[in-house]
């Protein structure tokens, strides 16, 4: 009960920061994209990490204010990063399943768009396959107002969830990304490679990208490459960084 009081004191005070992790275009070896990552910086217990304090702001309804501050403060970064002339970065941000419960959540998107100027198809939302496996007719219709729009959706944590792939693709889903736990198989574990491959082949055959995330060693960032993954993510690259650690290698990239 005191973590969720300092919690709901967060924002205002000042104590969550975004953190961006690059996503790499294995073709062209660039950076694509960056996912946003929240920080919490609490006063006397340091960082806390998202995986503690997100299951806390949704059970206490705090996500609803805490998520639109993470979806503004990355819109704006990402546009900001095209007025200083960098080439235009996709910003993914993750969604929680409570987000899309919300009724005007796509109109909610659709004023930090206006408000931020970003262009909508700069804009993927990560949902897990719970998410978009939920039969509910509020995140239905956000989901597909929000396609409606231009933006995009990616599904996080690929193959740990149950959903079909035909089903993604009736949702008109951008991008799988793969789940770290079948890359940290890669190269030499049999299952990991199987499964990879063929996730990426029913993907491309449905039009869709994929993203291998937790690539932290060469040889898997070759294996990817060998069986036509889309993009990368992870230690190898870089860590999750503030705005200005990822500064030099924007400006390599430009
Ligand atoms: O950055 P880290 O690996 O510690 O993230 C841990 C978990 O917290 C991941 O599952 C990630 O998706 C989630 N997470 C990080 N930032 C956000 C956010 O802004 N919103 C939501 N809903 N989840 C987030
Ligand atoms: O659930 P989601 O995919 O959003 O979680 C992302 C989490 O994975 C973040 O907490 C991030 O810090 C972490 N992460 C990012 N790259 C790597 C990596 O290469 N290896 C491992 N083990 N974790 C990573
Ligand atoms: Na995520
Ligand atoms: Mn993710």
């Amino acid at each position: 009960a005191l973590l969720e009081n300092d919690l709901h004191h967060a924002i205002e005070r000042g104590q969550l920061s975004l953190y961006y992790q690059p996503i790499i275009d294995l073709v062209s070896g660039e950076v694509s994209g960056m996912e946003a990552l929240l920080r919490w910086h609490h006063p006397e217990y340091g960082f806390i990490s998202p995986g503690i304090f997100i299951p806390l702001a949704e059970e206490t309804g705090l996500i609803h204010s805490i998520g639109r501050w993470v979806l503004r403060k990355a819109c704006l970064q990402s546009k900001r990063w095209q007025e200083e002339g960098f080439r235009p970065i996709r910003m993914s941000v993750n969604i929680s399943m409570k987000q899309l419960q919300e009724r005007d959540f796509h109109q909610h998107i659709k004023s930090i768009l206006d408000e931020s100027g970003l262009e909508p198809q700069f804009l993927e939302l990560e949902v897990t396959e719970s998410t978009i496996m939920q039969n509910e007719q509020t995140v239905i219709e956000n989901l597909t107002q929000i396609k409606a729009l231009g933006v995009r959706i990616s599904i996080d944590d690929f193959g740990t969830g149950y959903s079909s792939l035909s089903y993604l693709k009736r949702f008109d889903v951008d991008t799988l990304k793969i789940d770290k736990s079948f890359i940290h198989d890669l190269p030499d574990h049999h299952y990991g490679h199987v499964i990879t491959t063929a996730v990426i082949s029913i993907a491309h055959s449905l039009n869709m990208n994929v993203v291998a995330e937790g690539v932290e060693k060469e040889e898997q960032w070759k294996c990817l490459e060998s069986i036509k993954c889309d993009a990368a993510q992870g230690y190898l690259f870089s860590p999750p960084s503030s705005v200005e650690t990822l500064q030099p290698l924007l400006e390599t990239g430009r």
